[in-house]
Order: C-alpha cells, then structure tokens, then sequence
C-alpha cells in the first residue's frame, strides 16, 4: 500500500493545530504536530486575531512536521468564514478583526439600504449573518489603503508562497460570490464599494496556489506546494462526513453546530430564505445548504466564566455526567439568540434570556449545563427537519462530526429530539478533509467525494445513537 504524507494547517476556535496527515487506499489518519492557542485579543479598537503569534506559530509547527515526516508531500490550510487580512504593496496593513467583534452592525444597515437582503439572497444564496465579510467590507476603514483583500486561510498561502488567491469555498462565505456562476459578483462588490480588483482569481480545492518562498523552504528544510483544500473549515469538515446515504444530513459541531444536507443544485426559495438556510459552496462543485446554530460556543464560554470565578479548570466530561443524571424538566432557551453571539458573561446573558421567556434559571451548574446542551440539540432536531422539509429530502440519519460527537449527552439528545439515528465521528472530520483533498491532488487518494467518504467510514466507524 503506497501511503502519502501531508501536513494540514486547521485554525479553530478552540486552538490552531499543525497535523500531519497520512492517506492510502485503505489508510487515513492523523499525527497531532502542535497545538497553539487562536482566540481572539482584545484591542482598543476592537475584538481582532491574534495573526503574528499565530503565523510564528504555524511555521514552527511546519518545520517540526517536515523533521517527523520528512516525506511530507504538500501543506493544506483550512480556517472558520469570513474573516480577512487586508494586503497593501504585500504587506499585512493590520491585524485582522474578528468576525465576533460587533463593529458589523453599521455595515449591515448600510449594505441592506444598498442591496436589500431579498435581493442578497437571490444573489449570493447566503444565510443572513450579521458578519459575513461584505458587512465587514464596507465598514473597513483600511479599505482604502488595500490592494489585496485575502480570507485568513488564503493570506496564510500568500505568506507562505507569495500567490494570492481567493479558494472558491470560503470565498462563497463573503457575500460576494455568485451563488449561481461561482464567479465574484463585481456588479454587487462596485455597488457596495468594494473595488473589485481588491478580490483575488478563484482557485477550486486541489489547485496548487504555489511553492514555499526560497527562505520559508530554508526554514523548514523542504520546498513543498500549498495547495488549496476546501478551506472554509465547514467544506472540509462535510468532505470527511461519512455519509451513508444520500438522504443522511449532517452537522458539523464545533463552536458553531452547521446542519444541513449536500445538494447539487441551489434552493433559492423564499421559504429557504425565510429560514435563514444557506448555499455554500463545497468541494467538487456541490452546495452546502446548511443553517448556523449556535453550537458548543454556549457551553465553552459557560465553563469558561465558571473558571474564571472558582480560579480553577473544570472537567467537562464529569460536569456533562452530571448534567445527564439531571432529572425533571428542563428549561430550553434559542440557541441562535443574538445576545449569546459576544464573548464574556455567557451563564448570566444565558440567564437574561431565560428570565425574559418565563422560565426557571437551573439553580445548579449540572442543571444548566444540561439546559445549554438540550436546548442546543432542540436546535439541531430543529433544523435537520427543516432541511428536509426545504429540499424534499427524507433524511433517514444524521451525521454529527466534529469536536461536538465526543460529547454523547449531545449526540443522544439529537438523536431523541429528531427522533433519528446519529452517527458520531469523526470527531476530527476538518483536518481529515483537508488530508483528504490534498491526498487526492498527490495522485494518493480517490477521485470521488464518494470514495473519499467510504474511505472515512472504512477508517473511522461512527458510533451510533438511536433515538429514545
Ligand atoms: C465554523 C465556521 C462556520 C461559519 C463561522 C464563522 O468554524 O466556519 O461555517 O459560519 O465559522
């Protein structure tokens, strides 16, 4: 068996990882390299990335691949939508912003008053979320001073390579992309203000966008291609959904909890719209019709000001025991409500939204734990109906992958609430897509998003969950 190997760069909410990946007719699997933390700082003007200790932190973890693997073949970066870093004569003008800082809300106000959302939808096929990057765009005061706007993913290739591109997935997550043709919407972009020379060439998963500078191939002792995966975490995540049926749904949970099912044809109704489902666009042409909800976000940032206040770590899986022996009735709030969307004070805003609906605060962190998760898994259930109810699809099974499947009070709760099986795992389904997409671009793995699914599935059973 001729295995490849291949380093993929995934930026999450939770850390930003270097891994090495390894891929062959009947082999994929991961080597954790390095672990680096990736969120966001707070400055005076705002909520940004902390892009240059990241950056540091991604070439170390390359050089420290190449030393294990010296076979390593390319390098795929993968990071969350819609966050960008502005280029002027190639260099970074500053850190970028992010998409959770609130600065977006003038910038929606002003692009609906332009290009109402109605007619958005009809165009770029998006969900409404208040920081997709042209809200962003137009608030951008170093707009003008930029001649190259790049998606974090993609600024990280340029770094590496000096192309700069626009990768075609995460691209569809600006707002500026034809959901139809695929191409950059230049007509929106000029009426928005957005000089559409400012956007890069589009470049489909599997392209290579170039090789390692003479002093980074140097550094980590190997001139390797970066070739573009689907960089937009979520495409590569659903690219290593093992999907066993065609009318499975899938939910890729992590911070955020994407539900949806794969389509190879748009739903531009105003029933979709209405819904607030979306059109990304995937590897290999397909379109990722999925809504956002709110997802582990709720119960990170919960553990977290719980942390702050005892000035000690809590063990989730003994806090998500306890939260399952909880009895009696629980209280669900809407996952997706605006106020949960900052950092900070998340068991409090929480408490705000239950206080408001008329319903009882869970007087103990057990019972609120399981409050959060419930109502995340009522969201989820939510959502997987409305999925099918859009696209005519009799989804038979729900694929939960990500971070969110090693969490089984979640995956059960689905599981009961849509009142279908879910099968969990793999829990690290962006990076294994990243692998997979660069495996197949060597020539290591197959050509069909099918194939590389059964792949997934021959290499990473799911655990079942049926419903109760
Ligand atoms: C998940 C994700 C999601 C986007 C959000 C900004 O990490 O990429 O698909 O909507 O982050």
């Amino acid at each position: 068996e001729t295995v490849r190997a291949v380093a993929a760069v995934d930026l999450g909410a939770t850390s930003g990882r270097v891994m090495i990946g390894r891929v062959g007719p009947d082999t994929l699997d991961l080597e954790l390299v390095s672990r680096f933390p990736n969120g966001p700082v707070e400055r005076e003007d705002g909520l940004h990335w902390d892009f240059d200790a990241l950056y540091a932190h991604v070439l170390e973890g390359l050089a420290e691949a190449v030393r294990r693997e010296p076979a390593i073949e390319s390098i795929g970066i993968d990071s969350w939508a819609v966050d960008y870093g502005l280029l002027g004569d190639g260099e970074l003008l500053a850190q970028p912003f992010h998409y959770r800082d609130e600065r977006t809300a003038r910038g929606v106000a002003e692009v609906h008053e332009i290009a109402p959302f109605e007619e958005l939808y009809q165009r770029n096929g998006l969900q409404f979320l208040p920081f997709n990057t042209l809200y962003q765009y137009r608030v951008e005061e170093r707009m003008k001073d930029a001649d190259t706007a790049l998606l974090i993913p993609d600024l990280i290739a340029y770094l590496l390579t000096g192309a700069s591109v626009a990768e075609r997935t995460n691209a569809s997550t600006t707002g500026l992309l034809s959901v139809r043709s695929g191409e950059w919407d230049a007509t929106l972009a000029e009426r928005l203000g957005i000089e559409p020379a400012l956007l890069p060439a589009l470049v489909d998963p599997g392209t290579v966008i170039g090789t390692l500078r003479p002093e980074l191939a140097e550094r980590i002792s190997k001139e390797l291609p970066v070739i573009a995966v689907g960089s937009h975490d979520t495409a590569s995540a659903v690219v290593a959904v093992p999907l066993s049926s065609h009318d499975s749904a899938y939910i890729s949970c992590g911070t955020w909890g994407l539900v949806g099912v794969e389509l190879a044809e748009p739903v531009l109704t105003d029933a979709a719209r209405e819904a607030n489902f979306t059109h990304e666009l995937g590897v290999d042409g397909r379109y990722r019709f999925l809504h956002n909800v709110t997802g582990l976000w709720l119960l990170s940032e919960t553990v977290r000001a719980w942390e702050a206040e005892d000035g000690a770590t809590i063990d989730l899986p003994e806090l998500l025991d306890a939260a399952a022996s909880v009895t009696g009735e629980i209280a669900l709030f809407d996952a997706n409500d605006s106020s949960l969307s900052a950092p900070g004070d998340m068991p409090a805003r929480i408490a705000a939204v239950l206080d408001a609906q008329g319903s009882s605060v869970p007087q103990d962190r057990p019972a609120f734990a399981r409050t959060i998760v419930e109502s995340i898994a009522a969201a989820f259930a939510d959502a997987v109906q409305t999925a099918a109810d859009l696209s005519g699809r009799e989804v038979d099974s729900i694929h939960l992958v990500g971070g969110g499947s090693l969490n089984r009070l979640l995956c059960q709760a689905t599981a009961d609430r849509a009142g279908l099986p879910v099968l969990a795992g793999p829990v690290e389904a962006t990076a294994l897509g990243n692998v997979l997409v660069q495996g197949r671009a060597r020539g290591g793995a197959p050509a069909t998003l099918e194939e590389l699914r059964a792949l997934v599935a021959r290499t990473h059973e799911p655990m079942r969950f049926d419903p109760r």
